[in-house]
């Protein structure tokens, strides 16, 4: 920016561009403008999505319920009654999506198996041909040069295990279908997540009960809940090292990302404090190997039972953290006993199409920050980042979605910011490849690059798709 004023950077863009490359040598110039926000070689640019919202072939291959097709069937659970049912039909269409893939120049993409597929009872008997379901997907990213990342546990938990994640059998059952699913990929896959969100498969689903499978339970036992499913990770992780010993193992965690106010020293501090005290029975937990005093003195009689060996599986090293980004929590430093306090937003604080997704693209930032300067993982992922908007298609069929690209823009601008520090973010998966079944807005909302026509499964690239297209040739910003 050397030489050029305040001023003169507020003339046309063109103009500004052609200030910045002037006097520059030929060679910075065509490598990086000034002020351009550069990826480092080898950052893995991807998507996301996951089984149940995108693949449809409920009754197909084998497959049995989950706990989702249970609830989505039951009158008044989701918006408009929708199931995933038929979803995005990418159980037959998953050519056609591989292929909107390539077209991105993506070099990862983030998916999830059906646990119902493989084990349709939840365990016993592997099903062959949901096995070879996903030998097909992953065989067809290959051969496109694709890396998979695969979610094993992204909320479609078989429906016949009985008592849900209420049963530490359902863990137990969890670590055999990992085990046995990374040894049957292990020549295909090198990155295994265990689970999709605990917060969203125990709270939401047996305290909110808006998710499946609908229960608002005390909270002695939502707090079992939460413990059966960090067991189940760990579990998860100690079967998958032993079945797929070269596998990089992590999993992706939607941990709130507390966003210093203002940036000062004490507002920092008291970001991170929050951190580790508001995801306590999450990703604290499995980081540390140990529920916090904090946590464990705050439930008191309600804690979780734990047996000799969980705390250990539970607190399993791991490979990567994957974090799933949307939206910030606001914290300042105060003199009460925890040290901090939440800025709730105004009434009418700007947000995306989905109420919850509040606008703060520095929660990218701090959600890498946070969790690096306490727990100092090897690597961290973006899972998930993405945004709903209200698409609508023109008459000449274009999607010119300029808010969600406003969205992404502005996180990446963030991401990058962390990068450029020294932080491991090693890949950014986008929400989504294409618009799904988003859970309990059935399809009212959509997430994708691609918009999907369900009246005819055709997918239409969106603008953000050509948008995000280039950032990922430039490996930048743009
Ligand atoms: C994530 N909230 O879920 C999931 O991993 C995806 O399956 C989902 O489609 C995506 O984000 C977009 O929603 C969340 O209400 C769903 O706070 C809801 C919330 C958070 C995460």
């Amino acid at each position: 920016m050397k030489g050029i004023s305040r001023r003169q950077f507020g003339k046309t863009a063109a103009a500004t561009i052609a200030l910045a490359g002037a006097g520059l040598p030929e060679i910075a110039r065509s490598q990086a403008r000034p002020g351009e926000l550069k990826f480092p070689q080898g950052f893995v640019w991807g998507c996301s999505t996951a089984s149940y919202q995108i693949e449809g072939g409920a009754e197909e291959g084998g497959r049995k319920p989950s706990v989702w097709d249970v609830f989505s069937h039951t009158p008044g659970k989701t918006f408009n009654g929708d199931t995933g049912d038929v979803a995005d039909d990418s159980y037959h269409l998953y050519k056609e999506d591989i292929e909107l893939l390539k077209n991105l120049g993506v070099g990862g993409y983030r998916m999830s198996i059906s646990w119902p597929r493989v084990f349709p009872n939840g365990k016993g008997q592997p099903n062959p041909a949901g096995l070879d379901y996903y030998k097909r997907v992953l065989d067809e990213l290959l051969e496109k040069r694709i890396t998979p990342y695969v979610t094993l546990f992204h909320w479609d938990l078989p429906a016949a295990l009985p008592g849900g994640w209420q049963s530490r059998g359902t863990s137990l059952a969890y670590a055999d279908y990992a085990g046995y699913v990374a040894h049957q990929f292990q020549d295909r896959v090198q990155h295994f997540m265990t689970t999709n969100e605990l917060i969203c498969f125990t709270d939401n689903g047996y305290k909110i009960g808006r998710f499946a499978p609908g229960l608002s339970l005390p909270a002695a036992q939502v707090n079992q809940v939460r413990h059966h499913g960090v067991l189940a990770h760990g579990l998860g992780v100690q079967a998958i090292r032993a079945a797929a010993p070269s596998a990089q193992v992590g999993l992706a965690e939607n941990a709130v990302v507390y966003v210093p106010v203002i940036e000062n020293r004490e507002n920092i501090e008291a970001a991170r404090r929050a951190t580790r005290d508001g995801n306590a029975p999450f990703l604290t937990t499995l980081l540390e190997g140990k529920y916090p005093d904090s946590y464990l003195e705050r439930e008191g009689a309600n804690a979780p039972k734990v047996e000799s060996g969980d705390m250990k599986a539970i607190g399993s090293r791991l490979d990567f953290v994957g974090l799933n980004v949307y939206t910030p929590t606001y914290v300042r430093a105060d003199s009460s006993p925890q040290g901090y306090a939440i800025e709730k937003p105004q009434d009418l604080y700007p947000h995306m199409a989905s109420p919850w997704i509040t606008i703060g693209p520095e929660c990218m930032y701090w959600a890498v920050r946070n969790v690096c300067d306490i727990w100092n993982p090897a690597a961290v992922y973006i899972t998930e980042n993405g945004t709903s908007a209200d698409d609508v298609v023109t008459p000449e069929g274009r999607i010119e979605d300029t808010d969600r690209i406003m969205y992404l823009r502005n996180h990446l601008m963030h991401l990058q910011r962390a990068v450029n520090e020294g932080y491991p973010a090693k890949g950014y998966f986008l929400w989504s490849l294409l618009d799904n079944f988003e859970w309990t807005d059935g399809y009212s909302k959509r997430f994708g690059l691609h918009y999907v026509d369900y009246s005819n499964q055709k997918r239409i690239p969106k603008l953000s798709a050509e948008w995000y297209r280039t950032v990922i040739a430039k490996n930048a910003v743009v």
